[in-house]
């Protein structure tokens, strides 16, 4: 006779699956929906830190963030209708980030169900296409296999954000402690056929470039891929905000493929006899909205290398192409035996243009953002975080920023404003010794802010650096482009940043021309807490070489 099993409630079995699968922080706006789980959650406060957020998104977003810094699925939890849908940009974010993440929503109870409830959504339904998957438990001892399912979903193949609805009554159902384990990311690899045809491609290439993008990297994998590249002269570009996949000083550096890349670069690809693609989709961005090639020209020259099957050939139709885990692919091609230096014309010939892209430009203002993030880079360790959300202050960081390190990056490439303050917030929860900075818009900020209180609350010293022009300035610069002269619905009657920032406890300064950065940037970093830097900047500038 075995002894009686244990009887637990299905939120603490949850909690006991969050434990196998090595959970350390759970962010979250607390909702009455998911009172038990919270309840749980109480029960292993040393081994699960949980993070109270000030909105849903915010919570939702340093999920985002700490799932790309870890590789492994961030924990989000919100309460019913109001705080799911909050939640909802964020697992937007991480699909097209492919990024791991598992959002955790509360239901109505499973008797008041489809009588549209209070706060109640089909969340099936409406997270079906946002999510990777999206799933309602209905039978408390299916709990640990439905949960267990959603942490491997979310790391699988292209990794991505799962959805799990629970139902308040059923979290307080009683079932037997059931066994939990952690879920093992299924690897693949380049079989030796593929890295035949690709050593034979790479043979007969004149120019050849190489584009990483993606998710699922490791820093050696890197490492591995770029010593590999670097012996033969193999020009590596990256994709659009995947700057920190190779050190941007690495001698075969050809630049990002961001939005107002180097057109130079732009040109490089075009002229490339081979595009040997690893992790990145070669989605909109980076192939200046799907015309940096052709499908018949990627039928001959794209070598393709993806983790999720169901890309490969999903716009472009490949020469050659595996499904393969982005690490794994890395550290299989830095065996390829490749003749020393045999591009290194090519290679040479693209680092002078990224070098030439990334001098400072001359301004209108008084304060040069170029000048500033160039004084960013020489001023922080190779190892800082820098976050940020979406706006063409992003442009000014993202092309006069170099990334010198794998992990060093938290941007969303699906563009969502406010990614940068919650970002930088998680950033600094994670990894409380690494220097974190979040550069935002006075417009992408302000979506954000109130996240201020929980780097407050947590004591997470992350420098925010936010650049003021007045306006929605990526806006105005289309309007201006499509509609000349008749501006609308863009300019901004911004707050003092610097009072805002002092009333949540922050240390604060204003810069105004570009001399007085070095010195606010120094006394931020030094101010032990969280510091703003208010950049007030010309909506002339509008973009790096451009005036309004
Ligand atoms: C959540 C979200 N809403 C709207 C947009 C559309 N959008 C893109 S950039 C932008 C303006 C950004 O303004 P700001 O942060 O001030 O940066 P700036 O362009 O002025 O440098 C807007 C509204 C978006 N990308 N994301
Ligand atoms: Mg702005």
């Amino acid at each position: 006779m075995t002894p009686e099993t244990a009887r637990i409630t299905a939120a603490q079995s949850l909690v006991r699956v969050l434990l196998a699968q090595g959970v350390t922080h759970v962010f979250c706006v607390p909702g009455e929906s998911y009172l038990a789980v919270l309840d749980a959650l109480a029960d292993v406060r040393d081994k699960i830190q949980v993070i109270t957020c000030r909105h849903e998104a915010g919570a939702a977003n340093m999920t985002v963030a700490h799932g790309k810094l870890s590789g492994r699925p961030g924990v989000c939890m919100v309460t019913r209708g109001p705080g799911a849908t909050h939640a909802s940009i964020a697992v937007h974010t991480a699909r097209q980030d492919s990024v791991p993440m598992i959002l955790f929503v509360g239901q109505v109870a499973r008797g008041q169900r489809d009588r549209e409830a209070f706060q109640e959504v089909d969340y099936r339904a409406a997270f079906g296409p946002l999510a990777k998957w999206a799933v309602e438990i209905d039978q408390a001892d299916r709990m640990v296999e439905l949960v267990q399912r959603g942490f491997s979903t979310a790391v699988q193949g292209r990794a991505g954000p799962v959805v799990i609805a629970l139902p308040e009554d059923m979290l307080r159902e009683e079932v037997p402690e059931a066994p939990v384990s952690a879920s093992a990311r299924a690897v693949s690899a380049p079989d030796s056929q593929f890295l035949d045809a690709l050593a034979e491609r790479l043979e007969a290439a004149e120019r050849p470039l190489m584009i990483l993008g993606g998710t699922g990297w490791s820093a050696p994998s890197l490492t591995a891929l770029a010593g590999w590249a670097g012996a033969s002269g193999l020009p590596i570009a990256l994709s659009f905000r995947r700057k920190d996949l190779i050190d941007n000083d690495h001698p075969c550096y050809a630049g990002d493929l961001g939005l107002g890349p180097n057109p130079r670069l732009v040109e490089r690809v075009r002229r490339a006899d081979l595009i040997l693609a690893i992790g990145a989709r070669l989605g909109e961005n980076p192939t200046q909205g799907y015309t940096l090639f052709t499908r018949e020209e990627t039928a001959r020259k794209l070598v393709h290398i993806h983790p999720g099957a169901e890309e490969i050939g999903r716009v472009w139709p490949p020469a050659l192409a595996a499904v393969a885990t982005c690490s794994v692919a890395a550290e299989a091609l830095a065996q390829i035996a490749l003749p020393k230096a045999r591009w290194r014309d090519e290679a040479a010939a693209a680092r002078a243009d990224a070098d030439a892209f990334i001098e400072p430009v001359p301004v209108q203002g008084r304060v040069n953002l170029s000048e500033v993030f160039t004084h960013l880079r020489q001023a922080t360790p190779a190892d800082a975080i820098v976050c940020n959300g979406a706006g063409n202050f992003a442009a000014w960081l993202h092309r006069f920023y170099p990334h010198r390190q794998f992990g060093a990056q938290l941007a969303p490439t699906s563009g969502a404003m406010g990614f940068g303050v919650p970002a930088a917030v998680a950033a600094k929860l994670v990894a409380p010794n690494r220097e974190v900075i979040a550069v935002a818009g006075d417009g992408d900020f302000l979506m954000t802010a109130q996240e201020l209180a929980t780097a407050m609350q947590y004591k997470a010293a992350a420098v925010f650096i936010v650049v003021d022009n007045g306006s929605y300035g990526t806006i105005r610069m289309h309007q201006e482009r499509d509609y000349p002269g008749r501006a609308i619905a863009t300019d901004l009657a911004n707050p003092d940043f610097v009072a805002y920032a002092r009333a949540f406890g922050l240390w604060a300064a204003r810069v105004e021309d570009t001399a007085q950065f070095p010195a606010a940037f120094r006394a931020a970093r030094e101010a032990g807490g969280p510091a703003l830097i208010h950049v007030k900047t010309d909506i002339r500038d509008i973009a790096p070489g451009r005036i309004l």
